[in-house]
């Protein structure tokens, strides 16, 4: 699973139109989409998705933006896809992300910020199945 991750296009990227654009971009950078889905969280989904940060101050308000639209989240591929992934949207907080990152390109603030990236590997294997099955896994496997 080590070249996996989980990337979410988040309800602002939605709102904003900017699906294609964002999608392209990752294509480019040589990731392979092996799932993908819009989706709409509910509390508890984005609750348990971010519980790494339950305590954190922002957790509230965290959780309100996480489920006020549908997402897209999609598994990628890529050989060390987490630290690349991470590498092209850039980091958290927009006004500290690098120049021609996804972030720095797209996103408004450090929570309206557009998309999301697994942080490790194992997080990357526990996030994918937080929103595909096996089966839908597996499916996009055969030729
Ligand atoms: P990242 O791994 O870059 O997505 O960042 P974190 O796991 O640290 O944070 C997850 C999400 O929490 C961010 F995408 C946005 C939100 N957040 C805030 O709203 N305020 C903060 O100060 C830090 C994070």
């Amino acid at each position: 699973m080590n070249n996996r991750t989980l990337a979410i296009l988040k309800p602002d990227c939605v709102r904003k139109n900017l699906i294609g654009e964002v999608v392209k971009i990752i294509s480019e950078a040589g990731f392979k989409i092996k799932a993908m889905k819009m989706t709409r969280l509910t509390k508890d989904s984005a609750g348990g998705f971010y519980e790494i940060h339950k305590e954190r101050p922002f957790f509230v308000d965290l959780v309100a933006y996480m489920t006020s639209g549908p997402c897209v989240p999609i598994a990628l591929e890529k050989e060390n896809a987490v630290a690349e992934f991470r590498k092209l949207i850039g980091a958290t907080d927009p006004s500290k992300a690098e120049e021609g990152t996804i972030r720095k390109l797209f996103a408004e603030s450090i929570e309206q910020n557009i998309v999301h990236g697994s942080d490790s590997d194992e997080n990357a294997a526990i996030e994918i199945s937080h929103f595909f099955s096996r089966k839908e896994l597996l499916e996009n496997y055969i030729k």
